[in-house]
């Protein structure tokens, strides 16, 4: 009897929970497993998303098209976005994470050294878009930095778009690409439960359960936060937006979250994104080969969620009163903080000092939730993923009208 890929991974991350329980940091001999498996993911990223991305693009038709589908999209990331951090104050006022996690405040030293490895990280948002133009883009593609793979992707599609008839032969040359990546994903993607556990089996040997318990609070309150987003904003933009079921969206997409939530990596889980959201979902390779990768890059709701619970915390832990323009400046920022977060794990704890900076809050806070980071993190990037897909739901609709959800036709088969 075939087990289904997500149960797979649900078994491999009980299992995982249980087994850094029992075994403690004994349990690091599997840590190599899950580096392996993140390894084969990064490896087939870079091509993946060049070669879907082109084909997403040059199926797009003119790029006046082009235009209106990107403004669509990052029209709707800043607004979730924005959603988000709203949800994450509330959440900080309602739960009062401060209030009651009695710890003590880390000391000088140990803000310290926590600060140094996230300092030279930062950049600000300016930063953040010059760094989108590559200076050279092989270089780009070789540091896997998937922002300016994006902008390559896209200035070849348009240059395809341009060119017309003689770029067939490099139009059709990326379409196979895409094909032979869509292949190898799928084949990857059948030891994700061993790569899961590998992953998730060495945190909880570390951290231990009780670890967790001072900060089960902010815990509680992000879980809560992401629940609600997950559930009001995705679930509304599927039904409304998307005019589909959000059950069958939520089920499709799945296996996808459950990989984001154990690899807190929204790189690593675009391929498996993809797959769910044109297989199980039925949005069509175009769409998804362009919102997609780009949501993963740019659109962190999760994480602009995340910051507005822990900027709340940290000010309620050192009794910093905040005002009300200050809780604006919080949204304002977190939400375009967001765009400048990196799809990989732990990204969220650096933006984190951009939002307390914008606000004057003690940078030392970052050192209280540092030792539960690796937990928020994977609840901030599962909804970071399904925050992308049902992005992907409304512009398919959007772009599609009655045609949309078709199973696409020349959608490379997994
Ligand atoms: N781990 C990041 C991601 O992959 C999110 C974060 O760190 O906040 O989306």
């Amino acid at each position: 009897m075939r087990i289904s890929l997500v149960y797979q991974i649900l078994i491999a991350f009980i299992l995982a929970i249980i087994a850094g329980a029992i075994f403690g940091e004994a349990i690091f001999v599997v840590e190599p497993l899950g580096e392996l498996f993140l390894r084969l993911i990064q490896f087939v990223i870079v091509p993946l998303v060049l070669a879907s991305l082109i084909v997403g693009v040059t199926s797009l038709g003119s790029g006046k098209q082009m235009l209106r589908l990107g403004g669509k999209t990052v029209g709707y990331f800043l607004v979730t976005s924005f959603l988000a951090v709203g949800i994450g104050l509330s959440m900080g006022f309602l739960f009062n994470p401060g209030e009651v996690a009695d710890i003590d405040p880390p000391t000088e030293e140990e803000a310290e050294e926590e600060l140094e490895d996230t300092e030279e990280q930062d950049d600000d948002v300016v930063d953040v878009i010059l760094s989108i133009v590559p200076e050279n883009p092989i270089e780009g593609m070789a540091e896997a930095d998937i922002l300016q793979v994006i902008f390559f992707a896209l200035a070849l599609g348009i240059g395809i778009l341009l060119v017309g008839e003689r770029a067939e032969p490099v139009k059709n040359f990326f379409e196979s690409l895409a094909e032979v990546m869509f292949k190898i994903t799928g084949g990857i993607m059948k030891v994700a439960p061993i790569g899961v556990f590998g992953i998730l089996a060495p945190v909880v040997g570390e951290h231990g359960l009780a670890v967790l318990m001072p900060l089960l609070v902010v815990i509680a309150a992000l879980a809560v936060g992401c629940l609600i987003h997950i559930l009001v904003v995705y679930g509304s933009a599927v039904k409304f937006l998307g005019k589909i079921s959000p059950l069958k969206f939520f089920k499709g997409m799945s296996p996808a979250f459950m990989f984001a939530f154990s690899a807190a990596s929204s790189a690593a889980t675009i391929p498996l994104s993809m797959k769910n959201v044109q297989e199980n979902v039925g949005v069509s390779n175009n769409t998804s080969s362009f919102v997609i990768p780009l949501g993963a890059t740019i659109n962190m709701d999760g994480t602009a969620l995340y910051n507005g619970v822990a900027v709340l915390f940290i000010a309620q832990f050192y009794g910093v009163q905040l005002s009300f323009l200050e809780i604006v400046t919080v949204m304002v920022v977190a939400t375009l903080a967001a765009i400048g977060t990196a799809g990989v794990p732990g990204a969220g704890l650096i933006m984190l000092t951009i939002t307390l900076t914008a606000v004057g809050l003690p940078l030392e806070g970052v050192a209280l939730v540092a030792a539960i980071d690796r937990i928020l993190d994977m609840i901030r990037t599962g909804t970071n993923i399904l925050g992308d897909s049902a992005c992907s739901v409304y512009i398919e609709r959007s772009e599609h009208k009655d045609k949309a959800f078709q199973a696409d036709k020349n959608a490379p088969s997994a």
